[in-house]
């Protein structure tokens, strides 16, 4: 299979998150990248040079006013006179006005959904990057690939029109797939096996029949995001019908899992959708240090031949995934499964 990677990924690595009242090395590490393009080498997946980002489509999924924020925030932040890096600490929750302030400590807060996700320097530059390689892969898959994967670090699945959070400031999956919509696909959909509810993508589809969206997930009264990811969210408007929430609880081991992501892929199915975004976390798996399923390396690979099964051009989008060294064996795992039972 055909991959896309890039080393600006390194450009993000905050010292601190904020994890059980103590500040701790971010889980969502610059070494996450290396053990999977370790793997990819190893198995003798093809590397391609990724295109440069085309804002277009970024455009169409995130708010102006957030883009820029995630443009000027460092330099603002730094002008103010704060020596650390971004953390958010206020929030405008229930009782307060949603209107962004002035103050860039308050803007940092007004755009972000959770605390643990700092914000550096060359933050931004690498959330491009990430997003330019979702972007290549789209492109690889609409000029006939069957099926290509975006090394994309930092994640996005957590990112909404005008938040980031969850380790995600700019959400790969959903320009993916806006993409395959603007190449003249009627019906496109995401499916996201990361363990945490992929809240950004879901609100930026809730209201469009266009875009199906259908999540594996820690259900939300145990796991984060906590505040979306039910099973009675099933889309609004035009998308009513066009979203599926599978919540499982801790402990879930593949059996239960695999029912679900069956359950998922014929929804899709029925829905009719002609391409394919799936965003990749390996978080499920077992050992995942911030995750409660209980998924083996092996699993991953089933899990890819169930999901080749759909028959459709697929996208590959990588998300979460903190058991390091497994992480690469996890990932690749999914893309020879699906390479087996496509072939
Ligand atoms: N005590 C992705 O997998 N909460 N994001 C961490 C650790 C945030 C996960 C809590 C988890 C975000 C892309
Ligand atoms: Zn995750």
């Amino acid at each position: 299979m055909l991959f896309f990677h890039d080393d600006r990924h390194r450009l993000h690595f905050p010292q601190a998150e904020l994890d059980g009242g103590q500040f701790v090395t971010p889980y969502e590490r610059p070494s996450r990248v290396e053990y999977v393009l370790r793997r990819l080498q190893e198995t003798g997946m093809r590397a391609a040079a990724p295109g440069a980002l085309d804002m277009g489509p970024v455009r169409a999924v995130h708010a102006p006013d957030y883009l820029e924020f995630l443009e000027t925030c460092w330099a603002d932040w730094v002008a103010s006179g704060a020596r650390g890096e971004i953390i958010a600490t206020s929030f405008p929750v229930r009782r307060m006005r949603q209107k962004p302030p002035r103050n860039i400590d308050g803007k940092v807060g007004y755009y972000s959904l959770a605390a643990e996700t700092a914000i550096t320097a060359g933050t931004w530059e690498a959330a491009q990057a990430s997003c330019a390689l979702a972007q290549s892969a789209q492109r690889a898959v609409a000029a006939g690939e069957r099926a290509a994967f975006a090394l994309c670090r930092p994640p996005g699945h957590h990112a909404a029109s005008d938040l980031f959070g969850g380790y995600c400031f700019l959400n790969n999956a959903a320009v993916a797939a806006q993409m395959f919509r603007d190449d003249g696909a009627g019906r496109v959909a995401v499916l996201d096996i990361d363990f945490h509810h992929g809240n950004g993508t879901q609100d930026i589809f809730h209201r469009r029949g266009d875009v199906f969206f259908a999540s594996i997930h820690g259900a939300p009264e145990d796991a984060f995001p906590y505040f979306l990811g039910y099973a009675d969210e099933t889309g609004e408007g035009a998308g009513a019908g066009a979203n599926l929430n599978l919540p499982l609880p801790p402990g879930t081991p593949f059996g239960p899992w695999a029912e679900a992501l069956d359950a998922a892929l014929a929804a899709i199915r029925d829905f009719g959708a002609e391409a394919l975004v799936v965003s990749l976390g390996t978080d499920a798996f077992k050992d995942d240090p911030i995750s409660f399923f209980k998924l083996e390396s092996a699993d991953f690979a089933e899990a890819g031949r169930r999901i080749a099964g759909a028959g459709l051009p697929t996208v590959f989008v990588m998300e979460g995934g903190y058991a390091i060294e497994a992480v690469g064996i996890n990932a690749v795992n999914v893309l020879q499964g699906f390479e087996e039972a496509a072939a």
